[in-house]
């Protein structure tokens, strides 16, 4: 459950968030594929909530209605299609795995079935008030959560009005694997665990151990679903993400925050630290932690977010995500966005709900793709820039060197290796860098993957020249649009 599942080679995920089933399938086969990607995390699959008010919201998609495959990203047909089509580009499929809450309020959901959340019913699984915690298992008066300093309220009462579901029951949990076991049978390589935090670290454990193995036309006989949990933890609360390694890898939030920190020179803080950026830091170890700039929630300011580098603030993203995919801690997700018009009052967006690209009934606008590659229509498409789809291809050559070659000045100029097969630059600094430096490489020209591509047998970007002696020489100017300088084995001229 700690392997990503990756077809050979392959060492970073994307977040394709909100996207239609029919676009991944597309993406996978004209993009994913080829660029070197192991995997999608796509939104939830299962009915949702609708939510009108305001108008289809991102998160109605995280208040579970049933389990049948009809959501915002399309139907069970297409979810079919798409986990075929991509499996078959060597590309898997983890899916997002909603089943700490059920919904909120009461209405009827993408799939229509309708439910209530006072009585506790949702006809289309079916859940009745005994699949749910018990009033006298949460020990708030209100029902809900009122203090993330006790794990009892954080675990058994119910998160935003949600009511909670007792996971431990074994008809619930049953009906929950049921629906997990499906996904299984499709071809999905693993799942997400939202909302982790908010389940006992046993009762996830007795859940997820009865999966069953992956589907045996895809994967090798007797293959464990990839598990990652989300568990929010940047310190300061009782539950922590460490009780969570036992059942598979988990998200690691201090890691797209310290980073962010470091890019932005917050806190006294300099990329020469960098260089033992993981464990030392107090992170989780590397082979349990899912790493990541932003995500769907902190990039808005949900889910304990604030300071995280996003697109919006392009050129510092790009530097923190090339430093991520060239450092060899975690399994690494590269975050996938769509765009919506900040809003800013009381020092908080109050946009921050608004839902992917759509039309005025909230049906999932199609991701255009335009003649230079990048996406329009308000889908951002981090993974599709240059920058960042080649540093892709760096962590899949680097694959698992060590860290080597490491060089600073001392503060904000870094550069390190992956043994004999990559290597990076990174000017951080606003000062001009000119540096000759030892790569590890053999004699050649390379060409730089950050400004630009090796076509054939030319470069669109810079060529760095490799002497016999490995030394090359480095010029990044500080007020460069990319201050970042990658070249690795296959990019060799
Ligand atoms: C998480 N971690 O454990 C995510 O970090 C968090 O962002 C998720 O909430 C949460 N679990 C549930 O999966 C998101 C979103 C919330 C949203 C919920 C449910 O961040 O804003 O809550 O999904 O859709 C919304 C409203 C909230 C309301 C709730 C229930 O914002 O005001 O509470 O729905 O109707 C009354
Ligand atoms: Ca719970």
């Amino acid at each position: 459950q700690f392997s990503p599942n990756e077809a050979p080679g392959r060492t970073v995920y994307v977040h394709l968030f909100e996207w239609k089933w029919t676009d991944i399938a597309a993406e996978c086969e004209r993009f994913l594929g080829p660029k070197g990607f192991a995997g999608v995390q796509v939104s939830p699959p299962n009915e949702h909530r609708i939510i009108t008010d305001p108008a289809y919201p991102w998160y109605e998609r995280y208040q579970p209605v049933s389990w049948k495959l009809v959501s915002r990203s399309g139907n069970e047909a297409e979810f079919k299609d798409m986990v075929k089509r991509c499996n078959r580009a060597g590309v898997r499929i983890y899916v997002d795995a909603v089943f700490n809450q059920m919904a909120g309020s009461r209405g009827i959901g993408s799939a229509g079935s309708s439910f209530d959340s006072a009585t506790r019913n949702y006809s289309g699984v079916p859940f009745g008030p005994e699949d749910f915690t018990p009033r006298s298992e949460c020990p708030t008066k209100s029902g809900g959560i009122d203090s993330y300093n006790n794990a009892l309220e954080v675990r058994n009462c119910d998160l935003l009005g949600m009511p909670d579901l007792a996971i431990y029951k074994n008809k619930t949990r049953e009906t929950i694997v049921k629906y997990l076991n499906h996904l299984i049978d499709i071809g999905v390589a693993g799942f997400r665990i939202d909302a982790a935090k908010h389940m006992w670290p046993q009762h996830l454990y007795d859940l997820l151990s009865t999966l069953k193995d992956l589907n045996p036309s895809v994967f090798a006989a007797g293959t464990r679903p990839f598990i990652f949990e989300e568990v929010i933890d940047q310190g300061g609360e009782p539950i922590k993400d460490a009780e969570y390694t036992r059942n598979g890898r988990v998200t690691e939030f201090k890691y797209g925050k310290e980073l962010s920190k470091g890019i932005k020179k917050e806190g006294g803080q300099l990329l020469k630290y960098f260089r033992n950026f993981g464990e030392q830091w107090g992170f989780l170890p590397a082979d349990r932690a899912v790493t990541f700039v932003d995500n769907h929630d902190n990039q808005r300011g949900h889910g304990g977010g604030g300071g995280i580098l996003t697109f919006r603030n392009a050129r510092e993203y790009k530097i923190a995500n090339a430093f991520m995919l060239a450092h060899p801690y975690g399994f690494p997700q590269v975050m996938s966005s769509f765009t919506w018009p900040q809003r800013f009052a009381d020092g908080e967006d109050k946009n921050n709900w608004m839902g992917p690209p759509s039309d005025d009934k909230g049906h999932t606008n199609s991701v255009p793709i335009r003649p230079d590659n990048s996406c329009d229509g308000g889908w951002i498409c981090e993974h599709r820039w240059r920058q960042i789809t080649n540093m892709v291809g760096f962590r899949n050559v680097a694959g698992d060197k060590h860290l080597t070659h490491w060089w600073d000045n001392g503060a904000n100029q870094i550069a390190f290796g992956r043994g004999d097969k990559a290597f990076i630059v990174i000017n951080n600094e606003g000062l001009t860098l000119k540096q000759t430096l030892p790569t590890g490489f053999h004699t050649g020209i390379y060409c730089d993957v950050i400004s630009g591509d090796k076509i054939g047998a030319t470069c669109s970007g810079k060529r760095i020249e490799v002497k016999a002696d490995g030394m090359a020489d480095f010029l990044i100017g500080g007020q460069d649009e990319d201050p970042v300088v990658a070249i690795h084995v296959d990019s060799r001229l």
